[in-house]
């Protein structure tokens, strides 16, 4: 019976890292309301694929309705996507790209109950070319599984690498005394 190797719970901790999604309340403690300054609440926050908007409202007072760029700009009702007055809308921001959201009721989206939100990929995207990082801390394997008894289910984390110095134009004394310098240090590491 195979258990979980601990490759294969790095490669599950990796998938379910992007699952992180953050949940933004529009104009947060102002909520979705006349009044607000949406264009203040955005500075600052981006947004990425897998995050949601969470409009707080009265229902009987405001809606959302999502509208395309141009309906956004001339505050349109005519072709709403989609219409929402739940008073607590979700919505989830699955796809890169902008997304446009006024309120339909009145004049409201006039008066500044209109949001632009422009939607990212994922955002931590390291650079490809070092596959290995070299902090080399293993998590522990996550708790649930069967205890694995096998000889080969964990290998111990390879040493760190050894601290790489430049060329230094020193004195023959000063570079012995920097290497048993150095030479301490090491074994002090690693021990
Ligand atoms: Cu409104």
């Amino acid at each position: 019976m195979a258990g979980i190797t601990p490759f294969l719970a790095l490669l599950l901790l990796l998938v379910a890292a992007p699952a992180l999604a953050t949940n933004y309340t529009v104009g947060d403690s102002q909520q979705w309301n006349l009044g607000v300054n949406y264009s203040t609440w955005l500075s600052g926050k981006t947004f990425k694929v897998g995050d949601n908007l969470v409009f707080i409202y009265s229902s009987a007072s405001h809606d959302v309705a999502e509208v395309n760029k141009a309906d956004y700009g001339s505050c349109s009702k005519n072709n709403i996507i989609k219409t929402y007055n739940d008073g607590n809308t979700i919505i989830a921001l699955n796809t890169t790209g902008s997304r446009y959201f006024i309120c339909s009721f009145s004049d409201h989206c006039s008066k500044g109950m209109k949001l632009e939100v422009s939607v990212s990929g994922s955002t931590s995207t390291p650079p490809s070319g070092s596959p290995s990082p070299p902090s080399s801390s293993s998590p522990p394997p996550p708790s649930g599984g069967s205890p694995a008894n096998g000889p080969s289910s964990q290998s111990p984390p390879p040493p760190p690498p050894p601290p790489s110095n430049g060329a230094i134009n020193m004195s023959p004394c000063k570079i012995s005394t920097l290497f048993f310098g150095l030479l301490v240090l090491c074994v002090g590491l690693i021990a």
